[in-house]
């Protein structure tokens, strides 16, 4: 089978998760238990030295970050139209999939993972509850922009990875008492992402509710 693919159920991994399976690509789901720390033993390390989900492996070669996995797929599944193909327009559906990879999904990192900045409780308790309120501009910046787009996807009529990374940051956001009620369009979109038959796939494979603030 060409391609493999590195997940932890409802991790960043779910943005590569969708479009291989919206591609219809034959591919091994090859999970990792990152609440173990199966993403720190020497076998994962030895395929992406980061110790991090995703990793796309094509043909034996191994490719992690998210942007570098979304962009060679877009490449090798063409037909899917998930990103324009020039011009302004692809530049500037880069730069949004840059700035959730960039600056929302860190900021996230410092909510879920604070012990990765410092050893301080006190200093991480701080920096959590900084970076919870940052989250919190940041969904309603990409529900704002959502809003003034006014289409049923980020990108038009299509599916795009800027859907399955707005469910993912959504989701998280849900983890942590942001609900995602309270970002309608940004809601919406996320909702309309998860219906899609692939999409839904993945959800089911990975095991994971999308709102957690509804469970809460
Ligand atoms: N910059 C990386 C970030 C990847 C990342 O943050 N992965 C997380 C899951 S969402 C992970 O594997 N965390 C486990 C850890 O850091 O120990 C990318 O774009 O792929």
């Amino acid at each position: 089978m060409r391609f493999a693919l590195y997940y932890g159920p409802g991790a960043c991994s779910f943005v590569p998760h969708v479009l291989l399976e919206a591609a219809g690509a034959e591919f091994e789901p090859r999970l990792l238990k990152l609440h173990k720390g199966e993403q720190r033993e020497p076998e994962f390390l030895a395929i992406n030295p980061n110790g991090q989900v995703p990793v796309l492996v094509d043909d034996g070669q191994a490719i992690n970050q998210i942007v570098a996995i979304c962009l060679h797929l877009d490449a090798c599944f063409p037909e899917q139209a998930w990103l324009p193909t020039t011009g302004v327009a692809r530049a500037q559906a880069l730069s949004w999939l840059l700035w959730m990879n960039s600056v929302v999904h860190p900021t996230f990192t410092h909510i879920f993972m604070p012990g990765k900045f410092t050893s301080d409780e006190a200093a991480q308790q701080s920096i959590k509850a900084h970076n919870l309120a940052l989250y919190g501009q940041h969904l309603q910046r990409l529900n704002d922009e959502i809003a003034q787009r006014g289409a049923p996807f980020w990108l038009g009529e299509r599916l795009s990875p800027l859907d399955a990374y707005s469910l993912t940051l959504t989701r998280w956001g849900s983890m942590f008492g942001h609900d995602p009620v309270s970002f309608p369009a940004l809601w919406a979109l996320v909702q309309r992402t998860a219906a899609l038959p692939a999409v839904a796939r993945v959800i089911e494979r990975e095991r994971i509710r999308i709102n957690m603030h509804a469970a809460t």
